[in-house]
């Protein structure tokens, strides 16, 4: 489908977003809750613990999708809350675009967090830190999860191609080879447990 500045609607032209919420402008919020991440953390029984006590929201996105087809872009807001399951810090689902080599730019606007990059092919993983005034770029055929590991909400945008879709089945399926973890109060990248792989 093509489109052109006489096609997108006048409240895609133009969105306004607050830093304290993951709303950008009336769309609608997807919400995770930690009962939603079953699977994700490497601490089983940590995750049950924290479950016991409570089902807290962990993350929040809303998207615009201006046009679809060839050449244009959609974007997110994503908002994660600060937090450890164990010692490993909150963290998104984490997907493969469906369209493997579509790229996307993360943009950090608030809160300290990081990037959790992992290549396909190989299983090299990255840890990129997500801040505001800067930003990540993620390349095609990577596996991709955010992680706050501050002590407020990180607030980031996400801009990919129209045609990029998710693939959560792979990490659902098989996670991500390294887990992020505090250490000494630190982010650092281990492996996963050999047990989890
Ligand atoms: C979409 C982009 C983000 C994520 C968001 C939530 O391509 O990467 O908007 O959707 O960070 O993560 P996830 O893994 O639950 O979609
Ligand atoms: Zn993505």
């Amino acid at each position: 489908m093509s489109s052109n500045l006489l096609t997108i609607a006048p409240a895609d032209l133009f969105v306004r977003y607050s830093l304290d919420s993951a709303r950008l402008g009336e769309r609608p919020m997807v919400e995770r809750r930690l009962a939603d991440l079953r699977g994700s953390f490497a601490d089983a029984a940590a995750y049950e613990a924290a479950l016991a006590r409570g089902n807290p929201i962990l993350y929040q996105v809303s998207a615009v999708e201006p046009a679809s087809g060839d050449g244009q872009l959609h974007y997110g807001l994503g908002m994660l809350q600060p937090g450890r399951i164990g010692d490993e810090y909150y963290l998104t689902k984490g997907h493969y675009h469906s369209h493997r080599p579509a790229a996307e730019l993360y943009v950090g606007l608030r809160g300290e967090g990081a990037m959790l990059l992992e290549d396909e092919a190989s299983g090299e993983s990255r840890l990129v830190p997500l801040l505001p005034n800067s930003a990540v770029y993620v390349p095609g055929h990577t596996a991709h999860r955010t992680v706050n590991t501050g002590t407020e909400p990180l607030v980031y945008l996400g801009i990919y191609p129209s045609n990029a879709g998710h693939d959560y089945a792979a990490i659902a399926e098989k996670n991500f080879r390294h887990l992020v973890v505090a250490r000494d109060g630190r982010p650092t990248l281990i492996p996963r447990p050999a047990a989890q792989l």
